[in-house]
């Protein structure tokens, strides 16, 4: 297992829809690994192929927040929302490929995801509270979404020239 280094937005990897998996390979399977292993070192909750240049519908996340319960890394391929929620939830969102930037996203407060396991098998799961927004925001990054995308034109040109500035900044290091 190894981190990979995790694109910064505005990069165009992060805006194109991704492709599905066909075969599950040993490739694969290490890609899976890998990005369970630079999600909880960044630290997040979640992680999207293409956010590692990884352009497959493949996610990781693992919402469990309290320190003292077991973890539950997941691992999800080809996700499919079946059913949402009418009731919302507002939450403030961040995203690991545009650093310390939070705001305000509303989405179905709860989710039915059936997806495509690394043991070949179908899984169909019901998520709520931060689980149901995790899986949203990946599923986005899958599409080629941001959360910024959310936001106004003008809240989202200001977060964009702030990370074309942290990635000049970064480049001259
Ligand atoms: O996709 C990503 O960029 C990961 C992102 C997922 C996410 C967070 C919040 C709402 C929706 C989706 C993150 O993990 S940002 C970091 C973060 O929220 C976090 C970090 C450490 C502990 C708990 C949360
Ligand atoms: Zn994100």
């Amino acid at each position: 297992m190894t981190t990979r280094p995790i694109l910064i937005h505005p990069d165009p990897r992060l805006k194109k829809r991704c492709d599905p998996v066909t075969e599950i390979t040993e490739e694969l399977r290490m890609a899976a690994s890998d990005m369970l292993e630079t999600m909880y070192d960044a630290p997040g909750v979640g992680l999207a192929g293409p956010q590692v240049g990884l352009m497959t519908r493949i996610l990781v996340m693992d919402c469990v927040k309290d320190p003292e319960a077991a973890p539950r890394p997941m691992v999800l391929m080809n996700p499919e929302v079946t059913w949402a929620s009418e009731a919302l939830n507002t939450y403030e969102e961040g995203c690991l490929s545009i650093p310390e930037q939070y705001a305000e996203v509303t989405r179905p407060a709860e989710v039915k995801v059936r997806w495509l396991a690394l043991d070949g098998s179908e899984r169909e799961e019901h998520f709520a509270g931060l689980w149901a927004t995790c899986v949203q925001h990946e599923i986005d990054h899958l599409n080629g979404k941001l959360f910024i995308d959310y936001l106004t034109p003008l809240k989202r040109q200001l977060i964009t020239r702030k990370m074309e500035k942290l990635k000049r900044e970064r480049a001259r290091l």
